[in-house]
């Protein structure tokens, strides 16, 4: 295998990847050098979707072709290679959608249970959100108890998945002219689960064959994500586990401990995850794992479900996606307890070298060689003490074959819209006020949303990193969520003290002021959605225009690698954003996909995609945007002025 430096920039990660090729253990860096990526695939030039194929219509490389060439191009059934890219990238769209979807779903039906009193080990922490969506949805208040009140705000939400007509509640939370464009243009959503489906549908053999048409319908199926499963699942989790707020933490493999029972949550939804935070608490639990020799129970998070916990607990995190199989190579966890979505299959093979118990517990996602016992949130406790007590068990296991990384950064997260409001603008007068102010008068250039997964096709962390401090140097002010916030927390970015290190010196005289990191931790991928909210507000804020797509931001996923990603990036692109991924770009087959998705989508939307692999070339391309929009605005003149403020001062400070 390649030197482990070249797979990664964060330390513990390289020496994990050493010990992994050490205990003869596989992990993910080594498959993705042994099984390399389809290149037809890759640029969206495979169409596999009936037997007459799977056909395969790449355009021929380093030659023209002749108009004859390109007219024989074809799968078996005349499908062009734009019909096909559309296909495959919409296809994406509503798997990652469908993803959100369903975790948004089993929300609803999980908050409905609460508000019925059928989980009772849950109850409704944010009551201040909840009144404020019924007030929003026109649900009658009156003295109606809280639990009341959330019956018919949850058969609300849950009604939005099955929905056939007219258009998702969120919709309306969209600036005005958004929502105009939306229906001019044909793409707002109508119900969550129609538009995956009628997306299945017309990218099945036969049906729509026009590409412009294939992605109005990603853009359709995204915002049902956006502003729909993906916002439905935020504020559900936010009304029963609380709205986050900041919190101090710790990231990276150092947060395991030697002499303690290890157990890593891992996915996506918190449910379990909450109840395992108050289980590994009860002293009965803690006299137990005693019993078996350790000093107590240590709870970490992985991808996801870490965000939730640390949003809301400020429990650690062990790692970033790319991670989860090197916290088993420690030796030192006793189980990795998983949900849904991001749970790497070769889990259970490099479990196999050490004593570790990979436990699924959700009837959606089991893993064969791994341990499944169920969560019933009914029974939510006992059921997350049944999973904690074999972790327990699992200690006397444990090898001696231990190493664990020194690695572990602090962190401040919990930024989530609400906090950004209080933080920015008092508890008595929440506003974005200041933040708009901060752009207006040029010392925050704009803002930059940088999400997503890692991607072992480029190097760990490394183009987060690259990209982020570019942006901040620049006077941009970063939020983040998902696997990048995790990538930026490690290499501390996520506290005060980054602000006068890394940040340019407008965006470090507010954050200074503020008292705030100059990359702020949002949450999980699905709390894009803050994103989503924090934009409305600074245009509902006044001053920077009268939609997002006249904002001075931009959005980016540089180490890209689920299909959620790109449901994501269409919603942000399809809600205004100019939106830059990395990696790969999976419609580079067809010039003309590729042109309508980067070009006429700013006709369309005011927001398009781009693709950049080099993370400064990308940041740059952000700025640019970010300054073309400050220009739009007539504001470019103001950040004119403040730098030369800033070079008077020097100037002062010289004599
Ligand atoms: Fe990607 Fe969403 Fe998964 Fe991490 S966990 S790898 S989707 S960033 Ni959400």
């Amino acid at each position: 295998m390649a030197e482990a430096e070249n797979k990664s920039s964060d330390k513990a990660t390289i020496e994990m990847i050493e010990k992994a090729a050490q205990d003869g253990a596989r992990v993910v860096f080594e498959r993705a050098e042994t099984t390399r990526a389809c290149p037809i695939g890759l640029e969206g030039s495979c169409c596999s979707i009936c037997a007459m194929g799977p056909c395969r219509v790449m355009a021929p490389k380093g030659k023209e072709e002749t108009a004859e060439e390109r007219r024989k191009r074809v799968g078996v059934c005349g499908a062009t290679p734009e019909t096909i890219a559309a296909r495959n990238f919409l296809r994406k769209i509503a798997a990652g959608t469908a993803s959100h979807g369903d975790h948004g779903r089993v929300m609803a039906k999980f908050f409905l249970a609460v508000a019925k009193g059928e989980a009772p080990d849950y109850e409704i922490k944010d009551e201040q959100k909840l009144l404020q969506l019924a007030l929003d949805f026109g649900v009658n208040i009156g003295d109606r108890s809280n639990e009341e009140i959330a019956v018919d705000v949850g058969k609300l939400l849950l009604n939005e998945f099955g929905k056939q007509e007219g258009e998702l509640l969120f919709l309306k939370r969209a600036p005005l002219k958004r929502q105009e464009l939306w229906r001019k243009l044909g793409v707002a959503p109508r119900g969550i689960d129609r538009e995956v489906v009628e997306a299945m549908h017309r990218t099945h053999m036969g049906v729509d064959q026009d590409y412009k048409n294939l992605l109005l319908q990603g853009s359709r199926t995204a915002l049902a994500d956006g502003w729909g499963g993906s916002m439905i699942a935020t504020e559900i989790q936010d009304i029963v586990f609380g709205t986050p707020a900041p919190v101090l933490s710790q990231i990276n493999l150092g947060v395991l401990k030697e002499d303690e029972v290890n157990v890593i949550i891992h996915g996506h939804e918190p449910q379990l995850a909450e109840m395992m935070a108050i289980a590994a608490q009860d002293p009965e639990m803690i006299k137990y794992a005693k019993s078996k020799g350790a000093k107590g129970i240590n709870l970490a998070g992985m991808c996801c479900t870490a965000n939730e916990m640390l949003m809301r607990h400020g429990v650690p995190i062990a790692g970033n996606f790319l991670q989860q199989e090197l916290a088993v190579v420690t030796g030192a966890v006793e189980a990795m307890v998983v949900d849904v979505q991001c749970i790497m299959q070769g889990l259970t093979d490099t479990a196999n070298c050490y004593h570790t118990k990979i436990i699924t517990t959700d009837p959606r996602a089991k893993i064969q060689g791994a341990t499944h016992m169920e969560f019933d949130e009914h029974n939510a406790l006992k059921s997350a003490k049944a999973v904690l007590k074999a972790a327990i068990d699992n200690f006397v296991n444990r090898g001696k074959n231990v190493r664990i990384p020194q690695q572990k950064t602090d962190m401040i997260a919990g930024f989530s819209h609400e906090t950004i409001n209080y933080l920015l603008g008092g508890m008595f007068r929440a506003s974005y006020r200041p933040l708009n102010d901060n752009i207006i008068n040029g010392r925050i250039r704009g803002v930059a949303g940088v999400v997503g997964c890692n991607n072992p096709r480029v190097i760990h962390d490394s183009v987060n990193l690259a990209m982020v401090k570019e942006l901040i140097k620049n006077d941009v002010l970063v939020l983040q969520t998902g696997c990048m916030a995790m990538a930026s927390a490690k290499a501390g970015l996520m506290i005060p003290e980054a602000a006068s290190e890394y940040a340019g010196e407008g965006l470090a005289s507010v954050c200074e002021t503020v008292g705030i990191p100059p990359v702020l931790h949002m949450g999980s991928c699905i709390d894009n959605t803050r994103i989503l909210m924090a934009a409305t507000a600074m245009v509902k804020d006044g001053g920077l225009g009268d939609d997002i797509s006249d904002l001075p931001v931009a959005g980016a996923a540089p180490e890209w690698m689920s299909e959620k990603a790109i449901a994501i990036g269409q919603y942000f692109v399809g809600s205004g954003v100019f939106t830059v991924f990395g990696v790969n770009w999976p419609t580079l087959g067809s010039k003309e996909v590729t042109d309508f998705l980067f070009k006429d989508f700013e006709e369309m939307y005011g927001g398009m995609w781009a693709f950049e692999p080099d993370p400064i070339k990308a940041a740059h391309l952000m700025i640019e945007h970010i300054d073309k929009k400050r220009k739009a605005l007539g504001i470019d003149k103001a950040r004119e002025r403040v730098l030369y403020d800033m070079a008077m001062r020097r100037e002062l400070d010289a004599v």
